[in-house]
């Protein structure tokens, strides 16, 4: 049963007891030293410019408005994204190792609908078909992630260059196609050898590890592949993996150890950013795609603007703001008092290595925010009973985090370039009686978020580009086949794919620059 499962809302940033019960939260917000978050309420005045590139690109965009109202820039990049394991298949072929999701779906009653993806939407095969799929949408992007045990069946040692033979094919056909490919090195199918030699995540080894993978893989492929993504989601990885143990390794861990897991992800994205800096081509660009809590003014005041931007930096403590910060925010560390990760100076300096470009997972509002007269400076709402969603239960739909998530990272960290890494939702897609699906649900969602990224962009917010998620129904983790994600609609018996009505959607979108 759905109902009884945990919930994977809005407890991300950290272990649920630290961001997931608003009341709870304003008290240990309340808990923590005044001197505290003097710190972090100074923190940007400090941090930025007195004239931010935000605002000054404000200034210039401003005048283009009047010309453009509704457009978008031109040369912003359209795009679309996937996974490895959500979609290949093929989990034996060509001497690939196992991953944790493949024992995870393999075990009984963790996938909702007891299935896996052993053959998925058969992609291994069919990647010729799904580039002209790709190419269809009328798309200049495609978001896809490599999948570590196909090239290191092991986890480390000896290469398969088998593994790295599909994605030069794949790589191949997009460029063949006009289709510049963004590569994921990895989106959570870590090799179950890793998983058993050194507890995962748990050890630094894994994270030693990933860089070795990410810089073997970033030196043969970035003369084709410019941007390239570390970790997708280190947010959903922790609470999901490691804390709730709805996603794989499934596992329940104590405040400690989830702590540690966190700090190990953290060193592992900045190992990998150095590694493919290393290894690729000097002009590769590399960073984070990361499912950022997004803190929300409740009511647009300057007051609450500003509470949300501390939210924000403070519910990230663990993931954008070390990494761009290079140090745990006090707030964190008074939080996490003995249960701490350890780590030294060096491992927090590797974190923040520099990179090239913020990706953004966007779906969802993680908290509502208003300004308080307490230590930490902002409460968090709680969410009312008949708040919308969508088709999953996490979906609920806040169009408007689409505009302050991004501005927030622009303006917290004077980030230049952003990418909407993921966005889009699960729809009850059922075909009509002429075999056709008119997500008109699913439509209604992306037209709204993307009137959102229209105000962001045309106030100078420095987005570059967006993927849509996803290109096609695919394995949906936990939820099975069950929910769908798809621009085509994939019947998993016979593999065909279907465009859906938000294909043609999408297509217009694109060929207008402008929200249709
Ligand atoms: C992302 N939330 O996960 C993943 O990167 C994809 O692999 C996945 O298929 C897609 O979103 C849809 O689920 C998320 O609760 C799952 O906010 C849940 C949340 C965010 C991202």
């Amino acid at each position: 049963m759905r109902g009884a499962r945990p919930s994977v809302t809005g407890t991300f940033c950290s272990d649920s007891k630290f961001v997931s019960a608003p009341t709870s939260d304003v008290m240990l917000f309340n808990r923590l030293s005044r001197r505290h978050f003097a710190k972090i309420a100074g923190w940007s005045a400090l941090g930025i410019s007195a004239k931010s590139a935000v605002s000054a690109q404000t200034d210039q965009v401003t005048a283009n408005r009047a010309l453009n109202p509704n457009r978008f820039p031109s040369g912003f990049l359209w795009g679309t994204a996937t996974s490895a394991y959500q979609i290949e298949g093929a989990v034996n072929e060509d001497a690939r190792g196992q991953s944790i999701w493949d024992r995870f779906a393999h075990t009984r009653g963790k996938i909702l609908d007891q299935s896996n993806a052993d053959i998925a939407n058969d992609h291994y095969h069919r990647y010729k078909e799904d580039v002209q799929l790709i190419r269809d949408l009328g798309v200049k992007a495609y978001r896809f992630s490599i999948a570590w045990p196909r090239i290191f069946p092991e986890g480390s040692g000896s290469a398969n260059p088998k593994g790295l033979d599909f994605y030069n094919r794949l790589i191949d056909e997009l460029l063949a196609n006009g289709i510049e490919p963004f590569a994921t090195m990895y989106h959570w199918d870590l090799p179950q050898a890793l998983q058993d030699r050194f507890g995962g995540w748990l050890s630094s080894d894994t994270s030693k590890a990933f860089g070795d993978y990410a810089g073997h893989v970033a030196g043969r492929i970035s003369d084709r592949v410019k941007r390239i993504f570390t970790i997708n989601e280190c947010a959903r990885i922790v609470h999901a993996g490691f804390s709730v143990g709805l996603d794989a390794p499934g596992f329940q861990l104590s405040q400690p150890e989830v702590n540690q897991v966190r700090h190990n992800i953290a060193l592992g994205h900045g190992l990998a950013v150095q590694a493919i800096r290393a290894h690729g081509r000097p002009e590769t660009m590399v960073g984070p795609a990361e499912n950022i809590v997004v803190c929300i003014p409740a009511i647009e005041t300057p007051a609450n603007i500003r509470a949300a931007e501390i939210a924000t930096r403070e519910l990230n403590a663990g993931y954008l703001t070390v990494m761009l910060e290079g140090q745990y925010t006090d707030g964190f560390l008074a939080y996490a008092g003995k249960n701490a990760p350890k780590f030294t100076a060096e491992e927090l300096s590797i974190i923040a290595s520099p990179i090239d470009f913020v990706g953004l997972n966007i779906y969802v509002p993680n908290h509502y925010v208003v300004a308080a007269d307490n230590p930490s400076g902002f409460a968090l709402l709680p969410f009312p009973k008949a708040f919308p969603q969508m088709h999953s239960s996490w979906l609920r739909i806040a169009p408007e985090a689409m505009y302050w998530a991004p501005r927030q990272v622009a303006k917290l960290w004077d980030v230049k370039s952003i990418y909407i890494t993921e966005n889009g939702t699960s729809a009850s897609d059922e075909p009509a009686a002429d075999g056709n699906v008119y997500d008109v649900d699913r439509i209604m969602y992306l037209r709204n978020y993307l009137t959102q990224l229209q105000r962001a962009v045309s106030e100078g917010v420095p987005v570059l580009g967006y993927f849509l998620w996803s290109l096609m129904d695919n394995f949906e983790w936990s939820d099975g086949y069950e929910k769908r994600f798809g621009l085509y609609r994939v019947d998993f018996a016979t593999q065909r794919r279907t465009p859906k009505l938000s294909a043609s959607f999408y297509r217009e979108m694109i060929k207008r620059n402008a929200v249709v």
